[in-house]
């Protein structure tokens, strides 16, 4: 137990505010919004509250482009609303943890404005500027060839005309990267941090915190997609070569005086010893990352991210079985989610989102969550189930600029293709990140289920399926197939009883080499627990069991129950997207 923390524990819920609740009828989710609904979120077994960016905004990438660290955008209310939140937030014991995003800030910083005015400004090497370069034919070129990550089509060097220069912007041109080389930016950085812990929040999710140190040579990505112009070129900036001096800049100077959560989103970065340098116990960095294995299991390995690849249990098998062994057996921690706000729903993703299954697949990703070892993240909308948009819905639905930039570069490659124009839209209702931006479903009344008035337009069109997926109706199911709110309520609360095995337990595979069914065992001093999730559409018998004894079994995702007897002969026989939990002999 000297390894138990409250930040191990805790289960985090993601907001993503403009989405959540619009309180005052302008169709964007606000911070009073927020506070209204902390009783739901108490409810279902919530201590931890992380609100994607709300502060001073032009929103060209929803708020992950910062005008003012210390201010609230006036689309989401005022500084006075989040000190009133964070009050009620505590009134309920929980505690709220910011986005904090300093890889980057908006081109309307005043940092940027400052940078930008002039080649002598005092702010010039607070970002990243480069003289251009000229190719044979004496046509201007950005310094390197690395693409935009939100738009690969392009740069991610963006031209300034009034000093004729480029500067860094790997997001979009909207989000110039900051120069963490100089210390005067890593100073301004630890001041945004103080700001907020002193009014009173508890942690931070720092936004892709491992783009920071950027190899200074700044040389050429090898061509990895041929057909593009730009290549992916972050071996040369994820976890670059001053990032663990940085990291441990800001614990030292900020982080080791508060008792904070802190979880660093870390793309690209696979290393074993790079994410325990990051992770590790002793290391003096961060508590967890965010390790993307498991939501880039459909994504072509070192292509972009816009692409299809087929998976199976066993893929999803391998990563789980690697992070938690890796936090188990080298004393790290370890983040658990399968959604965020930029991912598609999960029950579309990995199970089956048809109105026969949906239910099922739902309570079978809860099962997976809140048996495996680490910090529990809960996105905004999973814990009914929510899923993609519908197929019908034409690319103008689609509002995120990572989505509308990907859909112009296929409309540019393939001019009157309609095949290619096909393909690109099934992708997007596959992978597109606005997937899991649609409005919450709070009521099953028409025409925006009570997320805005009934007279307003939303930001973004609510999903179709309000009638039927809706936070109200979920409420109120006494049907345990169908109430999936009620079954991640009990689940949370098992996993707090449990925490010595649902936490801190051991992890171990058991019949690894099965196509379909993901099962593991956990253990503590005093308790075994057996998890056989069945990952497949279809029945399976089930004999991987081998001499293990099941004592009892506790808790299935099929409402009959039907667990007695399930291990008898050996033989476990599975429904379709059938989870069972029991408590080993
Ligand atoms: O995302 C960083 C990131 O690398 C990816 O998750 C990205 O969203 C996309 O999948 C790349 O194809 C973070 C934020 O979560 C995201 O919303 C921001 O757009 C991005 O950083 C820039 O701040």
């Amino acid at each position: 137990t000297d390894k138990h923390r409250w930040w191990k524990e805790a289960v985090v819920y993601q907001i993503y505010p403009a989405s959540f609740l619009d309180s005052n009828g302008d169709g964007w989710g606000d911070v009073p919004g927020i506070t209204s609904k902390l009783d739901y979120l108490k409810q279902l077994g919530v201590d931890v509250i992380w609100i994607s960016p709300i502060y001073k905004s032009p929103q060209a990438d929803m708020g992950y482009d910062i005008a003012d660290y210390e201010d609230i955008d006036p689309s989401y209310g005022t500084l006075a609303d989040v000190d009133n939140l964070i009050k009620e937030i505590k009134k309920r014991d929980m505690k709220l943890v910011m986005d904090l995003v300093v890889n980057h800030t908006s081109n309307e910083h005043a940092w940027f404005l400052d940078s930008r005015s002039s080649k002598t400004s005092s702010k010039r090497d607070w970002y990243i500027w480069k003289p251009a370069k000229y190719d044979a034919d004496g046509n201007r070129q950005p310094p390197n060839n690395w693409a935009q990550i939100l738009g690969e089509a392009n740069s991610a060097w963006t031209w300034d005309e009034t000093t004729q220069e480029y500067y860094l912007s790997l997001f979009t041109p909207e989000q110039p990267d900051l120069n963490w080389e100089n210390p005067a930016v890593r100073a301004a950085v630890h001041d945004v941090l103080r700001f907020w812990l002193n009014r009173g929040c508890s942690g931070f999710r720092m936004d892709v915190i491992n783009l920071i140190s950027k190899v200074q040579e700044y040389p050429d990505a090898e061509i990895a997609v041929p057909d593009n112009k730009y290549q992916p070129g972050d071996k040369f900036y994820a976890n670059g070569p001053r990032l663990h001096e940085f990291l441990k800049e800001i614990n030292r100077e900020v982080l080791s005086k508060y008792d904070t959560l802190t979880v660093g989103e870390m793309p690209f970065v696979r290393d074993e010893d790079e994410i325990m340098r990051v992770v590790g116990a002793e290391a003096g960095e961060l508590n967890m990352i965010f390790a993307f294995d498991l939501v880039d299991i459909d994504n072509v390995p070192g292509d972009f991210k816009y692409t299809l690849h087929p998976w199976n249990a066993r893929d999803l098998k391998r990563i789980v079985n690697r992070l938690q062994r890796l936090m188990l057996e080298r004393d790290g921690w370890n983040s658990l989610f399968v959604e965020n706000h930029d991912q598609p729903r999960s029950v579309t993703r990995y199970t089956d989102d048809s109105d026969e299954w949906r239910y099922y697949g739902a309570k079978l990703l809860c099962l997976m969550q809140t048996t495996l070892a680490g910090t529990l993240y809960v996105y905004q909308g999973e814990e009914i189930g929510m899923r993609n948009v519908p197929e019908s819905w034409g690319p103008e639905e689609y509002k995120d600029i990572e989505s509308i930039n990907f859909f112009k570069k296929y409309q540019q490659l393939y001019p009157n293709n309609p095949e290619k124009q096909f393909l690109a839209r099934k992708i997007m209702r596959l992978k597109a990140r606005d997937n899991a931006r649609t409005p919450i479903q709070w009521t099953s009344d028409p025409p925006h289920a009570g997320f805005t008035s009934p007279t307003s337009t939303p930001w973004m069109r609510v999903n179709d399926d309000y009638p039927t997926v809706n936070v109200s109706s979920q409420l109120s199911d006494p049907n345990p197939r169908t109430s999936v709110f009620a079954f991640w309520q009990r689940a949370l609360a098992k996993r707090k009883e449990r925490k010595d095995v649902f936490v801190y337990g051991d992890f171990e595979l058991v019949d690894e080499p099965h196509e379909k069914v993901f099962a593991y065992k956990r253990w503590s001093e005093k308790e075994s627990v057996l998890v056989v999730l069945n990952f497949s559409g279809e029945e399976v018998v089930w004999k991987g069991i081998g001499g293990l004894r099941v004592a009892k079994w506790w808790v299935g995702n099929y409402e009959d129950g039907g667990l007695e007897g399930k291990e008898r002969s050996g033989e476990i026989r599975l429904r379709p997207w059938e989870g069972i939990v029991g408590e080993l002999e």
